[in-house]
């Protein structure tokens, strides 16, 4: 590896407190592969999906209600914040293959009203 490339990653790894060079690598070498895994349609995963939306948009909360319905065997558990007169927050635990967790996600994010979302995954396996 190159001393410049190198001495980046030292510091990075000062940074992050890990103890030594092979146990940042083993860390990097194992988060890209659950990527890879991550972006097969058929792994089992969990994760969470975060919107944010305007509850008084026009039938966007019965619209976003009837699509969670539909992927009632996707959607795990389900927390609503009030974050003000307008906004609501929710935080979906979503679990299943990733093509349909992906696919949920899509739909629900892709509402008209709704202004942020992020679907984050994991798997439970090694
Ligand atoms: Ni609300």
């Amino acid at each position: 590896m190159e001393p410049a490339l190198l001495a980046r990653f030292d510091r990075l790894l000062a940074e992050r407190g890990y103890g030594s060079r092979s146990e940042a690598i083993r860390d990097l070498v194992r988060r890209r592969l659950d990527e890879e895994r991550l972006r097969a349609d058929a792994t089992n995963v969990v994760g969470t999906l975060t919107i944010v939306y305007d509850h008084e948009q026009h039938d966007l909360a019965h619209r976003l209600t009837h699509i969670q319905h539909d992927h009632h065997t996707t959607i795990v558990a389900n927390v609503h914040v009030h974050l003000d007169p307008r906004n609501c927050l929710e935080v979906l635990i979503v679990r299943g293959r990733a093509r349909r967790v992906r696919r949920l996600a899509e739909e629900l994010i892709a509402t008209k009203g709704v202004r942020h979302g992020r679907l984050t995954l994991t798997t439970a396996r090694d």
